[in-house]
């Protein structure tokens, strides 16, 4: 199952959604005139008087921060989905074929990682990561004791819309599974009803000896996955059967947090810059009984290419027609592969 020869144009299929991308990797030979450049100079201010989410200091909603120390979770101040929102729409769906709408609940919370304003998570320690995960967990929980779907996520860099360089992600809950997760629902249920397996076990028990696979430690596995869209886009996976976060034990968050750092220290390595992706968990919907097809695991999506300032866009083709990779997933997963993390 490898594709890497140098001018094998080719497509792959993404078992998780159905899509598929197109592969050339003789475009890797095309002649490049457009910028180079090295690295990005690093904030080194642990705390900003003018940040929304340092300690201590007043958010745009007045809100004053506590003097927090470790994590810190609150309801962001300017939702996109409301918990108790009478709306004039109708659940599940209704009106013209044609124009359909749908009423939604949800609830959008931001989780900071660290009090210091200049530490993004590849600059955490393993026991700062670990309280990150503790807490996406409790999040997942509490938040899915109400809502069938929690969307933990993080954008990082200005590159990916994020507003401020404090550490941070967000948590959008809904009542409805969005598009992506129903897209993933759907194909994992089918892989499971026809083959008893699950389709991302099988993928990790595969990829664990590839040439795609970038990490691995006792219970983790990143890969740049077969169908990688994104130059660099990697995929994490544990070793085990676990459907959500919060079903993690003490172990496995443990190395999970290991894993963490030691991704985004090969991100940051890779083009000498803090490396803007954007990331999230995916994890078998709550409130649903049969869950046994779900695996959890993580994407991340960077759209860098070439440098700490040239990105990949998804334009064009990709909008018009199907994603496009020239870098093949195999020798994005080897650059990775090669880096000491920092
Ligand atoms: P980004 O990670 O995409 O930059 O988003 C930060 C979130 O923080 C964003 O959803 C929220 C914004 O609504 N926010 C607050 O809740 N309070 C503030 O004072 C500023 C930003
Ligand atoms: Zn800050």
């Amino acid at each position: 199952m490898t594709h890497a020869s140098s001018d094998n144009v080719h497509r792959r299929r993404n078992p998780l959604n159905g899509r598929w991308v197109l592969v050339s990797p003789h475009r890797n030979a095309r002649p490049w005139r457009g910028e180079v450049s090295a690295s990005t100079a690093r904030s080194t201010v642990a705390h900003d008087p003018g940040c929304y989410l340092c300690p201590g200091n007043p958010r745009i909603s007045g809100i004053l921060n506590p003097r927090y120390e470790t994590t810190y979770v609150f309801d962001n101040d300017f939702p996109a989905l409301f918990s108790s929102r009478v709306t004039e729409h109708e659940t599940p769906s209704s009106g013209d074929p044609l124009f359909l709408s749908q009423g939604i609940e949800g609830h959008c919370r931001v989780v900071c990682y660290s009090p210091d304003h200049h530490r993004s998570m590849a600059r955490l320690s393993t026991v700062e990561i670990r309280r990150v995960v503790d807490c996406w967990a409790t999040e997942s929980a509490d938040l899915g004791a109400r809502y069938e779907w929690v969307q933990i996520f993080e954008n990082k860099g200005e590159m990916m819309g994020c507003s401020n360089p404090h550490p941070h992600g967000q948590i959008w809950a809904s009542n409805h599974l969005p598009d992506e997760p129903q897209l993933e629902e759907t194909h994992q249920k089918h892989y499971w009803d026809t083959h008893r397996q699950i389709l991302l076990s099988e993928i990790a028990r595969y990829e664990l000896n590839s040439e795609r696979k970038v990490s691995a430690n006792d219970h983790w596995l990143v890969i740049v996955p077969w169908w990688a869209t994104w130059p660099f886009e990697t995929l994490l996976l544990p070793r085990f059967d676990v459907k959500r976060i919060e079903d993690l034990g003490d172990d496995a968050r443990q190395s999970l947090a290991l894993m963490l750092g030691d991704l985004t220290r090969r991100y940051d390595a890779l083009f000498g810059c803090e490396f803007p992706y954007s990331m999230g968990w995916h994890g078998a919907p709550h409130r649903q009984s049969s869950v046994e097809h779900w695996l959890l695991h993580a994407h991340f999506y960077p759209p860098l290419l070439r440098s700490a300032t040239v990105r990949k866009f998804m334009v064009g083709y990709e909008m018009l027609a199907e994603a496009q990779r020239d870098l093949t997933p195999e020798q994005a997963a080897e650059q990775l592969r090669a880096l000491e993390p920092s």
